[in-house]
Formats: structure tokens, C-alpha cells, sequence
């Protein structure tokens, strides 16, 4: 199968170059005299694009002529990383590519490196969304993935004197990964009032008026999926000025620079990624990204749905569109917007086709990261919305009031509109009550959703309207792209690359646990692959590290859940422990390099604070001579796809220690083992059904269950809070300014000290630092870590997204795969 699509790529380095250099010498009008590494790298891409847009559009086509249902998946983020290296491997042609660049004098891997990352999202989220695409391709479903083009992506994190600095990301300057369709256009409407009348037959109409126009501009991203000519297609918006809303009077009237600023502020939509990751703060541009999302993609689902000229009580038979969060929530009410004033539908069969469309994916149980929009903000910005919102809420209440007629409460718990000051309108119910299915992204998740805060809804809607579908990510860049060497290794012992489109043949590897040669393979693999961090660490850092050392890697965005604070609190520990040894005693040592990595959000003052004592901790560490190679702390600066590549492949133990019942899922945990590398963890999240699969012999996990959260937090409120003696020296040391100014830290201490300890970082920080003596201890017998690496591989096929998006397939959508035809 791999090389039946070949004809479609290039057949040899000779036809690679020729497309090279022509592009370099028309497409860039520059000469092959001064093609340097940027311009190989756009030339190279231009040439791969070629190639797609050819199936790019077959796949388009036969999606048409199969006249099936189409999934969408509605999401606000799509953390792409690099589309070249990925591009290369899918069609299958990366080796034709090195072949050819070589020819031209130039080293891939120094090529691959030119591109700029598409960090269109903050962080697990929007990856995933980045691997389902890749999946939904990979895997021939038809499918497309709607977003918003950000201008700016993810800031750029620069560290300067240990303190994160925000540094925008304006990476739109030449992406020939994008194609614009100014011809794929829509009008969105914002502000304006709503009328209503009789029309000539008597009938009651509603119209929404005035305000003003902002229009929607396509940009198309081709997906290809791997070893199947299957592209499907990510559409982004971007925003500018409608043609008639580009002021002329004012123009004419020599008002130019107002008509500029019009201009621009329409232009404003789609400029900046909001930077938060689980928290909401509810600000009018956000809610206005949203809408003018939403209805662009809606207007274009409706359009290619009303080609087919079908019954409008078909749509659901053809069209399922998934949310991904909260975020695209008004989908609902804009949809219903559409087949009730637009298109004439009664209000009953209207909600029923709505309601029988969506599908919402829940993605976090944190109370400030639940989306509120407050009514007034809402009123002026989007009115007619509203009164949907509103009669929608009130046919639910009235469902509610005839199902649970003596239970007052009830009604206002599960009420769309929060009764509040102002009054708000509480998203996650509205997606609920819009959905006909809600799933949360691991188990554990899905059955705290369901106890906790959608515990009414299962009341109302019953159990089977919630359900499970466990995240998963894509074996072809977290293993194949990012670890081409163990990919091969493994390639090598399951009959080829099959195990890349079918994860579960990684059970092949299970024969060679105990096999010498291959035992030795492997450990040469992990240490090339950390040495190539090392030397990533030393170029960005001027740290040096041993490669020998235990590689101990905790790299996801900062927040007090995720526990970054507790982690440094224990190198903290290490370092005071090594001090105290003696020569003799630290000798017996496992050598350990602590890396971080990871963005706060810009107003997240506590993670920044994180962030600096890192920072600081290292300062102090690296440059003791009692310590040299037995602890380093490096943080890396920006955290992002295209690092991650590098930094994954590297680890020995990666941290995933997150309060119990507070990560929804984490990705990065299965990344991690994935690659080859054992993870400390607490039972949250997938690090559960990790265990479940690998066995807990292979996993080290610690502290309290998410079930016993709420009394230990009851207890630290209302009993006595006694912090961890280990912690209190650790504190203690802090304070005494060890660690720089210990006024920088306070708040940081205060939070577990005097401020009920939220996160239960002193309750779980004896456990922890047991465990890594445990991890130590295990280090020192290679020969059977090794074993539980390997051991941990085979067993990982079931967190392949190709399992979670086929689960999501039959179980939400009801859509199957469009295979392309033979001789396609
Ligand atoms: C909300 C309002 C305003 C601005 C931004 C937001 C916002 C953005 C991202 C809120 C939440 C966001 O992401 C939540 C998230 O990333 N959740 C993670 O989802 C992953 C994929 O399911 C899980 O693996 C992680 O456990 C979960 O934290």
C-alpha cells in the first residue's frame, strides 16, 4: 500500500529537484546562486503542496459524489506545529526529499528546521484537535476542521533573568501552506436589533437589523493523511472589512485615517489567539471571535448541504459537527437562528434537527475554566441570539418542571441563565442541552463529569446521553516523525510500518523483552536521542548535561493543578539532601537532569512565579561544585510542537502529577511512553487507563485519590494544616533566600502554607518523594528498565487517536470511512 500512492509523489530526487529549482527560480524569482536554507525550505514546501492539491481535490470530489454524511469539527484551536517534515512522511516521499535536497547541497533535517511552527493553540487541546485531523485523514473519513486564522499565534516565551517575557508570534509572513479563497466569503453581522412583524400571509417574522458587517475570508490547509490519498481540508477564517462597511463617504470626505481604523478593527476578529488554557475571563473580542467562527463555518456546512437539494429533516443524516469545548457553542442557537428566521422551520422541528447535529466533548472539571458569557455583553453584541438562548432554556425548564414537578431547586441548578448579578449564560448547559451526546476525554473524567458538575443533567437526559471517548494521539508524528530511529527499529520487528496505521501490532515487541540484541538497540536509540537534547540544552542554556543521567522531563503549560511547584519543591529537596552527603555517599547517587518546560498565561501571576524559581533554583544548582553531574535544573524556553519532537524521544521518566481529578486527560503522558520512557504520576486523567494497559509494574504512581480530594481540602479549611516536614525544610530554605529574594517566592509558600493548600501539594509531597527514590533505585539496573520500556511500548496501541476517532465515529457521528477507489 505504501507504494501504490507513489505515482501521485515524486517519482525520483531528479524530479524533486527540477520542481526545487523551478520553484525557486519562478515562484520565489531568486537564483539557485543565492538559495539559502529559508528559501530551500519554502521552494521544498511549495513543492509538496503541488503534490497534495491534487488529491486534495479528488478527495473533495469523491466526497461530493458519495453524497454520505461529512463531520466538522468546530474547534478554536489547532496546534499544527510543522507541516513540511509531516507532509514528506505522510505521502511517504521524505526519502526522495533528503535525496534530492542533498543533490542541492543541503542537509533535511536543516530544512525541516526552517519552518515556523502553526501554533494556532495553548495547549491539549488544540493538539488534539491537531492529531484528529490527522487521523480523520489517515483513516479516509469525510471530515473537515474549521478554526480561526490568528494572526498571532501562542506567544514566543523568551526567559530573561529567569522571568518569562511574552514576545508576539507573527508567523503569517510567507506560509505556503495556506490557500486564500477570496472567492469563499461570508458577511457576519454583529451589534444591530432585532424586529419583528407580520409578513404578507400573516405569518409572525423575525429580523435581525443594523449593527454592523465584518466578512469572513477562507483559507484552506490541506491534511494529508498517511500512506492513503486521503486530503482532507482545515478551513480557517480570517476577518476584514466588508466591502460596503469600508467607509467611502468618509473616505471621500477626507476622513481616510477613520476609514482605516474601521478597516483594522474588523481586522482585529481573527489577530490573536487569547493565551489562556483553563481559565475564561469573559471579554467581549473573545465572544466576537466565537460568533463571527461560528456562523462563517455554519453559513458554509448550510451552503454545501443545501447543493444536495435534500429535506431539511435530512441534515442530521448528513452533516455532524462536533464541539470541542465550549468554544463553538453558539453553533447551536446560530443554527437554530438560521432554520427558524432564514429558512422558515417551525421551532419544534428546528430544535429537533439542532439538537440530533452537535455532539460536545468536555475538556476540563475546573470551575474557572467553565465559559459564562454575562447577559447585558451578550444583549448588545449578538440580540437575537439571546431570545434564542432564553426559549430555549425555557422549553428545557418546562421539560424539567413536567419531569421533576416538586423540585424548585432543580430548575434553577440546570437554568442556562444563571440568576446572578449580572445575569449569565452558563455554556456548558447550553451545549448539553443543544447536544445529543457529551463526552469527556478519559474515564475517570467522564465519570467525574457525570457525579459532579453535569450530575443534574444525567437526572434529566439520562446516563446514555454521556459518555467516553479516551484521548489518543497520532503515531505518526509522536513516534514515526519525532523518533525515526526507534520507529524503524520497531519497523523492523513487526513486519514494516504497518504498526503506524494499525497501533496495536506494537504487541508484536512483547517477544523481545528479554532479547540482548535488540534490549541493546534500543538503549543506543534513547541515548542518541539524549544526546540531541543535550545538545539542544547547551546551545539554548550553555548548561551542559550528561547524557548518561536520568532524564527527568516535565513540559506542559504551567498551572498550580499540574504541580510544576511540587516538582522543583523536590529537586529543592535533592539538592539539600546532596549536600548533606558525603563524598562517599554521593558516589552511590543516580545522576538526574530536571527539565521544565512550558508558557503561563500572560496573567497568571502565581505559574509565572513558578517559572522564576526554576529559573532560580537552577542558577544555584548548576554552578555548585559539591553537586556537578549528580543534578542539573534547565528550563527550556518555549515550550512548543516542534520541541516537544525533540524533548519527548529524550526522557527517561516524565512527570504527569497533577491533583487527582483535575487533568482531564493529559496527551503528553502517552506521548512519553509512546517514545520509550517510563512516567511518575498520580491516579488522574490517562494515566489510570496508562496503567491499565502497560501494567502498574511499569508505572510509578503516587498520592491521594481524586476521590478523597474534597475531605482533605475540608480538613485543611476547617482543621489543622500541618505542612510536610520534608516540604517545611524545603520552605524553610526558600525563605532563608537561597533561591534569591525570598519576597519573590511568598505568595508561592503562602498558597500551601496559610492559604488551605488547594492543590494538596504538602499532602502528596512525602508520597511523591518516595517514589522518586523508587525511580532511582530502578534506574540502577538498566537491563530491566529497559525491559519495562519496552514492555510499555508494545502495550500502548489502545491511546492511538486512529481508536479514539474511530470510537468517536461510530458512537457520536454515525459516519464511515469514504475509502478511495482502487486506481485512485
Ligand atoms: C477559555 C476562555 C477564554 C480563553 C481561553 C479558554 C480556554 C482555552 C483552552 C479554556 C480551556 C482551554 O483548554 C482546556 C484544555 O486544554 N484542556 C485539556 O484538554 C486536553 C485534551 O482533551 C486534556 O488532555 C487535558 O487534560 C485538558 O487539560
Amino acid at each position: 500500500a505504501w507504494k501504490k500512492y507513489a505515482a501521485h509523489g515524486f517519482k525520483t530526487k531528479e524530479d524533486f529537484e527540477k520542481e526545487v529549482v523551478r520553484h525557486v527560480e519562478t515562484t520565489l524569482a531568486r537564483s539557485m546562486f543565492n538559495c539559502d536554507e529559508g528559501a530551500a525550505y519554502s521552494a521544498a514546501s511549495l513543492a509538496f503542496r503541488d503534490r497534495l492539491i491534487t488529491e486534495w481535490n479528488r478527495t473533495q470530489q469523491r466526497q461530493t459524489f458519495s453524497d454520505g454524511k461529512r463531520v466538522y469539527y468546530l474547534s478554536l484551536e489547532f496546534l499544527m506545529g510543522r507541516a513540511l517534515d509531516n507532509a514528506m512522511l505522510n505521502v511517504g516521499m521524505k526519502d526522495v526529499a533528503r535525496g534530492g535536497l542533498a543533490d542541492l547541497g543541503f542537509r533535511i533535517e536543516d530544512i525541516i528546521d526552517q519552518e515556523h511552527d502553526a501554533a494556532l493553540g495553548n495547549g491539549g487541546l488544540g493538539r488534539l484537535a491537531a492529531c484528529f485531523l490527522d487521523s480523520l485523514a489517515s483513516l479516509n473519513y469525510p471530515a473537515w476542521g474549521y478554526g480561526l486564522r490568528y494572526r498571532y499565534g501562542i506567544f514566543k516565551q523568551e526567559i530573561v533573568d529567569g522571568y518569562q517575557v511574552e514576545v508576539p508570534d507573527y508567523w503569517l509572513d510567507f506560509n505556503p501552506w495556506e490557500f486564500p479563497r477570496h472567492d469563499v466569503t461570508v458577511d457576519i453581522q454583529f451589534y444591530g436589533n432585532v424586529r419583528k412583524y407580520q409578513d404578507s400571509q400573516g405569518k409572525q417574522q423575525v429580523s435581525w437589523e443594523g449593527g454592523e458587517i465584518v466578512k469572513a475570508v477562507a483559507f484552506d490547509v490541506p491534511i494529508p493523511g498517511f500512506d492513503t490519498p486521503a486530503t482532507n481540508n482545515l478551513r480557517l477564517w480570517s476577518s476584514k472589512a466588508a466591502s460596503g462597511e469600508f467607509d467611502f463617504q468618509k473616505f471621500n470626505s477626507g476622513d481616510y485615517e477613520s476609514s482605516v481604523a474601521d478597516q483594522q478593527r474588523a481586522e482585529t476578529i481573527s489577530a490573536v489567539l487569547y493565551p489562556n488554557d483553563n481559565l475564561d475571563r469573559g471579554k467581549e473580542l473573545r465572544l466576537k471571535q466565537q460568533y463571527f467562527w461560528v456562523a462563517a463555518s455554519l453559513y458554509d456546512i448550510v451552503r454545501r448541504f443545501k447543493k444536495s437539494k435534500r429535506a431539511w429533516s435530512e441534515f442530521p443524516d448528513q452533516v455532524a459537527i462536533q464541539l470541542n469545548d465550549t468554544h463553538p457553542t453558539l453553533a447551536v442557537v446560530e443554527l437554530q437562528r438560521i432554520l427558524l428566521d432564514l429558512e422558515g422551520l417551525e421551532w419544534d422541528e428546528a430544535w429537533s434537527i439542532v439538537s440530533q447535529t452537535f455532539g460536545y466533548t468536555n475538556h476540563t472539571v475546573l470551575p474557572e475554566a467553565l465559559e459564562k458569557w454575562s447577559v447585558p455583553l451578550f444583549q448588545n453584541l449578538l440580540p437575537r441570539h439571546l431570545q434564542i438562548i432564553y426559549e430555549i432554556n425555557l422549553y428545557f425548564l418546562q421539560t424539567v418542571e413536567r419531569k421533576f414537578p416538586k423540585e424548585r431547586d432543580l430548575l434553577a441548578r440546570v437554568s442556562i441563565i444563571e440568576e446572578s448579578q449580572p445575569k449569565m449564560v452558563r455554556m456548558a448547559y447550553l451545549a448539553i442541552v443543544g447536544s445529543h451526546k457529551v463526552n469527556g476525554v478519559a474515564e475517570l473524567h467522564s465519570d467525574l463529569i457525570k457525579t459532579t458538575i453535569f450530575k443534574d443533567f444525567v437526572k434529566i437526559f439520562g446516563p446514555d446521553k454521556f459518555t467516553n471517548v479516551t484521548n489518543g494521539i497520532t503515531p505518526r508524528r509522536w513516534l514515526h516523525q519525532a523518533n525515526p530511529r526507534l520507529s524503524e527499529l520497531i519497523a523492523s520487528k513487526t513486519g514494516g510500518i504497518g504498526f503506524l496505521k494499525d497501533l496495536n501490532l506494537l504487541n508484536e515487541l512483547e517477544k523481545y523483552v528479554d532479547d540482548k540484541e535488540f534490549k541493546k538497540e534500543w538503549a543506543e536509540i534513547k541515548y542518541a536521542n539524549k544526546v540531541r537534547l543535550a545538545k539542544h540544552i547547551k546551545t539554548t542554556t550553555d548548561v551542559t548535561v550528561n547524557p548518561s543521567a536520568l532524564f527527568d522531563i516535565q513540559v506542559k503549560r504551567i498551572h498550580e493543578y499540574k504541580r510544576q511547584q511540587m516538582n522543583i519543591f523536590g529537586v529543592i529537596h535533592r539538592y539539600l539532601t546532596i549536600k548533606n552527603m558525603t563524598p562517599e555517599e554521593r558516589k552511590k547517587l543516580a545522576p538526574r537532569v530536571s527539565i521544565f518546560g512550558g508558557k503561563a498565561a500572560p496573567g497568571y501571576w502565581m505559574a509565572k512565579t513558578i517559572i522564576h524559581l526554576i529559573n532560580n533554583v537552577g542558577a544555584v544548582v548548576n554552578k555548585d561544585p559539591d553537586v556537578g553531574d549528580l543534578l542539573k535544573v534547565i528550563f527550556l524556553e518555549d515550550y512548543n510542537v516542534s520541541k516537544a519532537e525533540i524533548i519527548i524521544p529524550a526522557s527517561d521518566i516524565s512527570e504527569h502529577i497533577s491533583t487527582a481529578g483535575t487533568e482531564a486527560s493529559g496527551t503528553s503522558n502517552m506521548k512519553f511512553v509512546l517514545n520509550g520512557g517510563l512516567i511518575i504520576g498520580t491516579c488522574d486523567g490517562a494515566n489510570i487507563e496508562i496503567t491499565r494497559e502497560i501494567g502498574e509494574d511499569n508505572i510509578f504512581l503516587f498520592g491521594n485519590l481524586a476521590e478523597d480530594v474534597e475531605d482533605l481540602r475540608h480538613s485543611h479549611t476547617y482543621g489543622s494544616h500541618t505542612i510536610d516536614s520534608d516540604l517545611a525544610k524545603v520552605f524553610e530554605e526558600i525563605k532563608k533566600g537561597t533561591f534569591g529574594d525570598a519576597g519573590a517566592f511568598s505568595a508561592l509558600v503562602g498558597a500551601i502554607e496559610d492559604h488551605g493548600d488547594y492543590y494538596l501539594v504538602s499532602d502528596d509531597f512525602n508520597t511523591y518523594l518516595h517514589t522518586q527514590a523508587l525511580v532511582d533505585e530502578a534506574y540502577k539496573n538498566q537491563d530491566e528498565w529497559i525491559s519495562k520500556c519496552i514492555t510499555s511500548v508494545a502495550r500502548m496501541g489502545f491511546f492511538s487517536s486512529d481508536r479514539c476517532i474511530n470510537e468517536y465515529a461510530e458512537s457520536i457521528w454515525n459516519v464511515e470511512p469514504l475509502a478511495p477507489e482502487n486506481g485512485d
